[in-house]
């Protein structure tokens, strides 16, 4: 007795040898036994959904009302077997944040002029004078290498800010910095916006150089500034709380108040997402850029602001991590800028893990960006490219056990076109299912790159990847959640056909990409 596995195989193997058949389109191959079956079936089905339409009084000519006279009511509508949310789902601007999935941190401060990781608060603005700044610099490095966006420190947790707020003398307005009427929030927002990229700000909750911190006072103090920076800068899309509370670096204790600060992003920038100790983004836990294997977007919501007691809410993991071992500049690390195989982990471990990147670079004491920075980001890109660049399953021959309603919007083509829009699912209620793609010919492939349809919610929980080697479907790497994007690389295998197995899924599972590649390292 055949196992299910080499049925399964038979059949790939009629389909395979007697050219292409697919079951979504109709356009099957005949001489296929495997077709044969599978046309009797679409006809049967086709002849079913005529049936029904037409007793529905759904066709067009049910549709006219002339043919209909009396008839008030409007006829019933024929609803299309679409797809249903999988609750939660992403806000559209979460789904905009995953589908980016490369910020770039950029601290800059006080610390970047004393050569410091974390300022006393008691440092002289006068020593904060970068000669060369160029914020137009630090957006074509970040765009050039494939960033949608910035998050500037405006306030590091020395409290020296990085714009000329009205509540503070703590600020640029009194450093030699373009002779006291520098602004770097202004500079950088401004490039920002010329380049069409999005940007952030880290306002640090801890402040060791305010007077009010450890009182209530504070917590206004830091909603005006916070106002400052959300009603001056233009389009804000992400606000970055550090979680971290003073107490340790301040030696006061202060209770923040979360709820003004959250309403105050809402108020003035209803889109931005709040990330790290906010509702919208969720830290990842580690500052190494390293996302769980297994990361589901939808969790807990976050302290539960909602009030929904429990409830799921979508809240997408960002792994924060420096391209060197500090987060501010220092000259003596320049030796020490993370090299591209490192950078390509970190990018694997977190956008392959379904988590963002937030990827820190920071600018020199002149305000620049340095150059082994910078070349490290350039060689990073091509590398990156390069990788990803031949997908040796687009456009090749798919097919999939089962497809939403034989519908060719759900088509497994779906999964190999070049088209992020669209993508395949199952019938409502198979939650497992194989995709088998045809390579075209004998290639090596190491690494797959899976992504869902995550507007309708996440929904695989496990799957397998088997190869064709000699006739024989061998598994060669398996998985957990997929989400936004998940990657796995394996042992190279050399083979004729893939087949991706959907082992478990929490709904139909979806796939918008179902791509393999051949990665040199
Ligand atoms: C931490 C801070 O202490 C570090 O200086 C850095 O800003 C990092 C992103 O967050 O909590």
């Amino acid at each position: 007795m055949s196992s299910p596995l080499e049925i399964e195989n038979t059949q790939i193997q009629n389909c395979h040898y007697f050219g292409s058949f697919e079951v979504h389109n109709g356009q099957h191959d005949k001489t296929s036994p495997g077709g044969v079956g599978i046309d009797l079936f679409v006809k049967i089905t086709s002849i079913t959904i005529f049936v029904f339409l037409f007793a529905a009084g759904c066709t067009d000519a049910g549709r006219n009302p002339e043919q209909k006279p009396g008839n008030l009511s409007a006829p019933p509508q024929f609803t299309p077997p679409l797809i249903e949310n999988y609750p939660p789902v992403p806000s559209p601007a979460q789904l905009a944040w995953e589908n980016a999935g490369l910020a770039m941190f950029v601290h800059f401060g006080m610390n970047t002029m004393t050569d410091q990781e974390l300022g006393s608060g008691r440092e002289s603005p006068m020593v904060f004078n970068p000669d060369r700044l160029d914020a137009s610099q630090w957006v074509k490095v970040a765009e050039k290498s494939g960033f949608k966006s910035l998050i500037l420190t405006a306030k590091h947790l020395d409290g020296f800010c990085l714009w000329p707020s009205r509540y503070t003398d703590y600020s640029v307005r009194n450093s030699p910095f373009r002779g006291g009427h520098g602004d770097v929030v202004r500079e950088f927002a401004d490039a920002c916006h010329q380049a069409g990229l999005k940007l952030g700000f880290y306002l640090s909750p801890a402040d060791r150089h305010e007077v009010t911190f450890g009182s209530p006072e504070y917590n206004s103090y830091y909603a005006r500034q916070l106002t400052e920076l959300l009603t001056e800068y233009g389009d804000v899309a992400e606000v970055w709380f550090d979680g971290a509370n003073g107490e340790k670096y301040t030696g006061k204790r202060q209770e923040y108040d979360w709820n003004l600060f959250f309403a105050t992003v809402r108020r003035y920038q209803p889109q931005a997402l709040i990330a790290c100790f906010g509702p919208d983004i969720r830290w990842a836990g580690n500052e190494n850029g390293t996302g769980s294997v297994t990361e589901w977007s939808p969790q807990p919501s976050f302290m539960n602001l909602s009030g929904d007691g429990g409830v799921l809410t979508w809240y997408p993991s960002e792994c924060d991590v420096s391209i060197r071992p500090g987060w501010f500049y220092h000259e003596k690390e320049d030796g020490l800028v993370k090299g591209v195989p490192q950078l390509v982990d970190i990018f694997m471990q977190s956008v392959g893990r379904n988590s963002n990147l937030l990827l820190n670079v920071p600018p020199d004491r002149h305000g620049l960006f340095s150059s082994a920075d910078v070349s490290t980001l350039m060689s990073w890109r091509t590398t990156l490219n390069s990788m990803f660049g031949t997908d040796l399953l687009l456009r090749q021959f798919i097919q999939s056990s089962n497809t939403r309603g034989n519908r060719e919007e759900f088509s497994p083509r779906n999964c190999v076109d070049d088209d992020e829009s669209s993508f395949w699912t199952t019938d409502e209620g198979v939650h497992s299912a194989q995709l088998t793609v045809d390579l075209g010919g004998v290639h090596t492939v190491n690494a797959i790159r899976l992504e869902e349809a995550i507007q309708y919610g996440q929904r695989i929980s496990s799957f397998t990847l088997y190869a064709d080697e000699g006739g024989e479907w061998v598994p060669i790497t398996q998985g957990t959640t997929v989400g936004r994007t998940r990657i796995l690389t394996f042992a190279p295998v050399t083979t004729v056909q893939l087949r991706l197995s959907i082992d478990d899924a929490k709904a139909s599972p979806t796939l918008r990409t179902f791509s393999a590649y051949s990665i040199l390292r």
